[in-house]
């Protein structure tokens, strides 16, 4: 092979790790003094750390319930603890971060050294979500956002550099821990995913620029709850079901149970998720500020859309705790489209009905 070809040949092959792209990327801000990216370098070596763990989940003493109770009323996995106390290390070590606000934390972590105290950053955090997947195999993903805070650099962080809308994230991700271990990111221009390669043990970019197709063949939703659906998500679900040759119908259930994992496959097949409002969780059962915004950011850089199936979009709501919850329709656009006018039309028709 010539010189030259061989050169085209590598060029082609070229792998561009994380911290390439972070670095290559940050030159698009004019005035990045590198801090984001250091701060986003830090959650991908964070993100490699609890991939080791979860790859070997089943040999060492970290599967299972530690016994302890969230915040949320809902049991702890040992690995959920892992995964809080190595995000929140890693946050710390990058220097960047003031404080975060993590699912297996009542309250704010605020990192209370000088240098932290500098940092110009919060995350929010779902440091394992889908933990009832733990124990059988099946994916599992960390949830975050990255905002720019709103008090004072030099001293404490407090509790409204968290409570900000989500059209304020500065930058977003996933890593979803399933056949293989992809972290998927944005900065608020475009939204890029990278591939674990374990040999190597890099994040390699694998899907540059993703786009979610407008309409697609999934509806995931948890149809165990179907009694308890709001009527217009009921009605949604069986136009999900019906034949209909122009709108490529019926459509196909897919529900894993892990948000990060049901959300990645929609994302690249196309399709809706669906947490509504039901008995038992009358906001629904996702929480705004660590699961909802980081993935409406993401769904909305790649063109479709998120909603709280009644034409507020997510990321427009304004926080007023921590750990609150929100009803949550997003995926393909024209798909949130059809399952909002659903909603509207029932909604209407029981205004009438108690109105008569
Ligand atoms: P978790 O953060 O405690 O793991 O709960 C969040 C998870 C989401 O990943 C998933 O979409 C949802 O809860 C599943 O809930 P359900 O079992 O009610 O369908
Ligand atoms: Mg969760």
């Amino acid at each position: 092979m010539s010189t030259e070809k061989n050169y085209r040949e590598q060029v082609k092959h070229r792998v561009t790790t994380l911290n390439e792209f972070i670095i290559e990327r940050q030159n698009e801000f004019p005035y990045a003094k590198g801090e984001l990216s250091r701060l986003l370098s830090h959650i991908g070596l964070a993100a490699k750390i609890v991939n080791r763990e979860v790859n070997k989940a089943g040999l060492v003493d970290i599967l299972g319930e530690i016994g302890a109770v969230n915040v949320q009323g809902e049991s702890v996995k040992k690995l959920d603890v892992f995964a809080d106390e190595k995000f929140i290390n890693a946050l710390q070590a990058s220097s960047e971060c003031c404080g975060i606000a993590s699912e297996e934390n009542k309250d704010i972590v605020i990192f209370d050294t000088e240098v932290a105290k500098k940092g110009k950053y919060i995350v929010t955090m779902d440091p394992l979500d889908g933990s009832s997947n733990i124990d059988v195999n099946v994916s599992i993903g960390t949830v975050f956002s990255i905002y720019r805070r709103i008090s004072q650099t030099g001293h404490k962080a407090e509790l409204q550099d968290f409570l900000q809308e989500g059209t304020r994230q500065v930058a977003a991700g996933y890593i979803l821990y399933g056949s293989s271990t992809v972290l998927v990111y944005t900065t608020g221009r475009g939204v890029n995913g990278f591939t674990l390669d374990p040999s190597i043990g890099e994040f390699c970019l694998s899907h540059p620029n993703m786009k979610v197709p407008d309409s697609g063949q999934f509806y995931s939703i948890n149809e165990g709850n179907y009694v308890h659906f709001p009527l217009g998500v009921k009605r949604y679900i069986k136009y999900c079901q019906v034949y209909d040759k122009q709108t490529n119908r019926p459509y196909s259930t897919r529900y894993i149970g892990s948000l990060v994992a049901d959300f990645h496959r929609n994302m690249l097949k196309g399709g809706i998720f669906i947490y509504p409002a039901i008995e038992g969780y009358p906001n629904g059962k996702l929480r705004l500020l660590y699961e909802c915004n980081p993935i409406a950011f993401l769904i909305e850089q790649a063109g479709g859309k998120a909603s709280d199936g009644m034409d507020k979009r997510i990321m427009d709501i304004i926080p007023t705790s921590l750990h609150q919850r929100v009803p949550f329709f997003i995926g393909s656009r024209s798909m949130v489209e059809t399952a909002e006018t659903f909603m509207r039309e029932a909604e209407e028709e029981e205004k009438n009905k108690k109105s008569i």
